[in-house]
């Protein structure tokens, strides 16, 4: 993978102890098989060293490395189209001085956040205690993005928010497709492009008998044995995490990651983020360069065809370095639906892409995620080593309006808490408009809105604490409060497909720009998003290789 003089490698040392890196978990899968349970399934290529160049002339250029973008690459390179893939964060591939790429939870470091230097954590309080730190501004790896009703928190990197996310890999309900993504054509998406998004991205269940009895699933079975008491359904919920190895992680074999605490602020073993997916393979046609480092300001038609695109090379103070002008044939926004609605918006408002129609920036919502704990008794323990990814929910969607992740609170005691995020049925929709004075983005969101997602929650919690005769936490959120509303882990929407764009992603008056992320779907997904988005990308790259000269 290409990595520019500012990759991750350049400012924090690497460590050859410590074994395996990244890179060599990569390029080196044979030599690392006997370390660990199973690979995964595919290898990167060979890097190509170089960044993009001041005045290159390509014939499609990408925009972010996240889902979208990474299908869009694979696909492109594919169809034989070289393909440059423009990437604001940091390639993630090499070990500090800790021996590991990314942090814990738990002692989140410089490459945590995306230029911050004090962590935001969505569980800001233990014990009631803030837990918050000082860390030193850098171009980590979580970005917790802060609009006037909500922070929404992102991926920064190869990899987009592959690298930070907690893999739960869901394929929502038929029957609630319709409700999703109103002008697709739900029998193509589960007969071709659901499927082809799972294989794609290596999503696999937990093995059943093993969850019985492994020690870091205790959580996720009080769960199920509160969340079945009363009545409430519960459900395994696949993920890309690599099980075999998850199931050696407990057995000790292989160094650990899930079961060490890592997740939000990246993943060392185990995870098959779009590093070893999507992206390895796009890279392995040879066709695909990546350009880490490199943000994306401005997309403007140019003179003779084409667009001319505008791009900043940062370091990892965040300090532009170079400004590099490049022209693209075709370009794809695969910025995440904050990244791209705030592009989109920018751009119509100051002139450089007057033609995009009044949908641009609309229809945003927050896929209804809202978080709440529950202290058990002391006679129900979650247990002492929990691991980071999920593998439960509960689902309540049709009578209540919520689907509850039973998510793990990984400390290292034990603190007879059952966490929960909830993706929940809210209608509310939010609208990104430009702030000319300001010179920024802004999002109308209301944390007021959250309430909406708080009642439909509680048709799951309430019930079970009068059934256990239990309560809420009110020591994780700060301010005794009981929900965090102030955030989602979700963002949809803002560049609404078949409105802002054909029902393709085609952006509406211009040949030749399309959104192929997050963007396009609006407000919610009835579960986690990352598989509808695949899924969605794969479905819309199909028709615009068929139909549009490339
Ligand atoms: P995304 O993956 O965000 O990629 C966009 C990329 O574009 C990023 O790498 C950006 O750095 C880059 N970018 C943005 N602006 C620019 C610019 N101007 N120039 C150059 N590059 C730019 O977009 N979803 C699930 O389904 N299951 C989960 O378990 C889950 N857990 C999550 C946990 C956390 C902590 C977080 C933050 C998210 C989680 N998600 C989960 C959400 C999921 O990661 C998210 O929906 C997808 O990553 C969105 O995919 P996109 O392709 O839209």
């Amino acid at each position: 993978m290409s990595h520019t003089p500012q990759s991750a490698s350049s400012d924090i040392a690497t460590d050859t102890r410590s074994g395996v890196s990244r890179r060599g978990f990569l390029a080196g899968a044979g030599a690392a098989a006997g370390a660990v349970a199973v690979l995964p399934a595919f290898t990167a290529a060979p890097a190509r060293a170089a960044a993009i160049s001041n005045g290159a002339s390509v014939p499609a250029l990408i925009i972010g490395t996240g889902y979208g973008g990474s299908v869009a690459a694979l696909r492109l390179a594919q169809a034989g189209v070289p393909v440059e893939m423009v990437e604001m964060g940091m390639t993630w591939d090499t070990p500090g001085s800790d021996g590991k790429i990314f942090p814990k939870v738990t002692a989140p470091d410089k490459r945590a956040y995306w230029l911050r230097t004090k962590s935001k954590a969505p569980v800001s309080n233990f014990f009631g205690f803030p837990i918050d730190s000082d860390i030193p501004r850098y171009t980590g790896v979580l970005d917790a993005e802060e609009f006037a009703g909500i922070t929404v928190y992102q991926g920064r990197g190869v990899g987009g928010g592959s690298l930070v996310n907690g893999g739960m890999a869901v394929t929502p309900k038929r029957t609630r497709f319709a409700g999703i993504l109103p002008s697709v054509d739900a029998n193509e998406m589960y007969d071709t492009y659901y499927p082809r998004a799972n294989a794609g991205l290596g999503v696999g269940q937990i093995d059943a008998t093993w969850f019985e009895s492994a020690d870091c699933y205790q959580y996720a079975r009080v769960g199920r044995k509160h969340a079945q008491r009363s009545g409430f359904a519960w459900t395994f919920v696949p993920d890309v995490y690599d099980w075999n190895y998850m199931k050696a992680e407990q057995a000790g074999t292989v160094p650990r990651s899930a079961l060490d605490g890592q997740v939000m602020y990246g993943n060392d073993y185990g995870k098959k983020s779009l590093v070893q997916t999507y992206l390895a393979q796009a890279l392995a046609t040879g066709r695909v360069n990546v350009s880490s480092l490199h943000k994306v300001t401005s997309v403007t038609p140019a003179s003779g065809g084409g667009y001319t695109v505008t791009i900043d090379q940062i370091n990892t103070n965040g300090d532009t370095v170079a400004t590099k002008t490049v022209t693209a044939a075709k370009v794809f926004f695969a910025a995440g639906s904050v990244g791209t609605s705030k592009l989109l918006v920018k751009l119509k408002a100051t002139g450089a892409l007057p033609l995009l129609n009044n949908e641009v920036g609309k229809g945003w919502g927050d896929n209804g995620n809202v978080m709440c704990g529950r202290a058990n008794h002391m006679w129900d323990p979650t247990g002492t080593l929990q691991s980071t990814i999920p593998c439960s929910g509960i689902d309540n969607w049709d009578a209540g309006g919520a689907f509850a992740e039973v998510a793990p609170l990984p400390t290292g005691i034990e603190t007879y808490a059952s966490l929960y995020l909830s993706i929940t049925n809210t209608t509310r929709r939010a609208e990104f408009t430009w702030n000319a004075a300001a010179n920024k983005v802004d999002l109308s969101w209301q944390t007021a809105w959250k309430q909406d997602s708080i009642n439909m929650a509680k048709s799951i919690f309430d019930k079970i604490n009068s059934k256990e005769g239990t309560i809420y936490r009110t020591d994780l959120f700060g301010g005794y409060k009981i929900w965090q509303d102030g955030l989602t882990y979700h963002p949809l929407g803002g560049v609404v497909l078949n409105k802002a764009t054909d029902n393709y992603g085609r952006l509406q008056g211009y040949d030749g720009l399309y959104a192929i992320d997050g963007s396009l779907i609006p407000g919610n997904t009835t579960v986690n998003p990352f598989v509808t988005i695949t899924a969605l990308a794969e479905r819309n790259i199909d028709n615009i290789l068929a139909n549009d000269p490339m």
